[in-house]
C-alpha cells in the first residue's frame, strides 16, 4: 500500500497571504515554556470530575492564572510573528487552552474561524497563534490546515449538534481530494503556527495516551476591525500601535502595566456566578 505524501508545512511568513498560514519554529526555549508548562498543568490538575479540558476559555481574562496568560498574549516575540502578518496595530480578542483529554476523543471538523467571531469582531484581518505546550503530531490530533482555502468569502456551513464535548459546531463541506491537500502542523513545544480567520482547518482525535496541549490567541488588525463590545463576553486589548480610538481599549502596550485587578466582563461575572456552564470552575 502507498503511504499518502506528508506535506511539509509553510514556514516563510512572505507566503502567509497566498497560503494563510505559516509555522514559526523554536521560539520560546524550554526554560521560557517552563513557568506557562506548570500553570497550565496546574490548572489541568484542578479539573472536577466531569470538566473538560477543552473548555478552558479566554484564560487571559478568566482563570486565577489571568496575569500570566495575558502577559504570554503580550509577549514580543509571539507580536513580532502576529506583526509580520497583520501589521503594526493589533488587538488581542480571545484566547483559549485547545486541549485534548484522552477521554472525549474530540476531533474538530473543518471549519473556518471567520464563522464563530462574526457577533463581535468583523474584518478580513485576523489572525490565530497556535502554541504548543507538548509536541503536537498526528497521534495526538495535531491541527491540519488546507493551504490556499483563505480566501475571503465564507463557505456555505453544515450545523452540528452540540454533543456536550465539541468547540465546533459550523462545519465546512470538504471533498477527499481537497482533504488530500491537509498539511499537519506538527510542533515541538515552544513553537507556533499563525493562521488566517478564513483558512479551513481542523484536526483529528487524540488518539496518544496523554494530553494534547495548545494555546490559541487571537488578534486584529485594529485598523480594518469593527468591534462590538456589548456581544463580545471580554474586553478588547490594544497590545501593539496605534488604533483609531484607543480609549475603547485596554491599553496593554510594552510600557503598560497589566490591570490591577481582574477585567470585570460578562465571562468573569458569569464565571464567578457559577452560571456559564462549560468553563471548569478552578481553571
Ligand atoms: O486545535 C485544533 O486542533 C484546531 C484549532 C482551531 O480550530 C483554531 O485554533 O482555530
Amino acid at each position: 500500500m502507498l503511504t499518502p505524501r506528508k506535506l511539509l508545512p509553510n514556514t516563510d511568513p512572505l507566503k502567509y497571504a497566498q497560503e494563510g498560514y505559516c509555522v514559526f519554529r523554536q521560539q520560546f526555549t524550554g526554560e521560557e515554556m517552563k513557568l506557562h508548562q506548570q500553570t497550565l498543568d496546574g490548572m489541568l490538575d484542578c479539573l472536577r470530575p466531569g470538566e473538560k479540558p477543552q473548555f478552558m476559555f479566554e484564560p487571559h481574562v478568566g482563570s486565577q492564572h489571568w496575569r500570566t496568560w495575558l502577559n504570554l498574549a503580550r509577549h514580543p516575540t509571539i507580536l513580532d510573528a502576529v506583526e509580520s502578518v497583520l501589521g503594526s496595530d493589533l488587538i488581542l480578542i480571545l484566547s483559549h487552552f485547545i486541549i485534548k483529554g484522552i477521554e472525549d476523543k474530540m476531533e474538530i471538523g473543518w471549519h473556518q474561524d471567520q464563522w464563530y467571531w462574526l457577533h463581535g469582531v468583523e474584518g478580513d484581518r485576523l489572525c490565530t497563534v497556535w502554541l504548543a505546550f507538548n509536541k503536537t503530531d498526528r497521534q495526538n490530533g495535531c491541527m491540519r490546515v488546507l493551504p490556499g482555502t483563505n480566501q475571503p468569502t465564507l463557505l456555505d456551513v453544515n450545523v452540528k449538534e452540540d454533543d456536550g464535548s465539541t468547540i465546533t459546531t459550523l462545519e465546512v463541506e470538504v471533498d477527499k481530494d481537497l482533504a488530500d491537500t491537509a498539511v499537519d502542523i506538527e510542533l515541538q513545544p515552544g513553537e507556533f503556527s499563525l493562521h488566517n480567520a478564513y483558512v479551513i482547518h481542523g484536526s483529528d482525535s487524540n488518539r496518544s495516551q496523554d494530553f494534547r496541549k495548545i494555546y490559541t490567541i487571537r488578534y486584529a488588525d485594529a485598523n480594518t476591525t469593527r468591534f462590538t463590545p456589548e456581544k463580545w463576553p471580554i474586553p478588547f486589548f490594544l497590545v501593539r500601535g496605534e488604533a483609531p480610538n484607543p480609549s475603547f481599549y485596554i491599553d496593554l502596550r510594552p510600557d503598560k502595566d497589566l490591570p490591577a485587578d481582574q477585567p470585570d466582563c460578562l465571562l468573569v461575572r458569569k464565571h464567578r456566578a457559577g452560571t456559564h456552564g462549560k468553563i471548569p470552575v478552578d481553571y
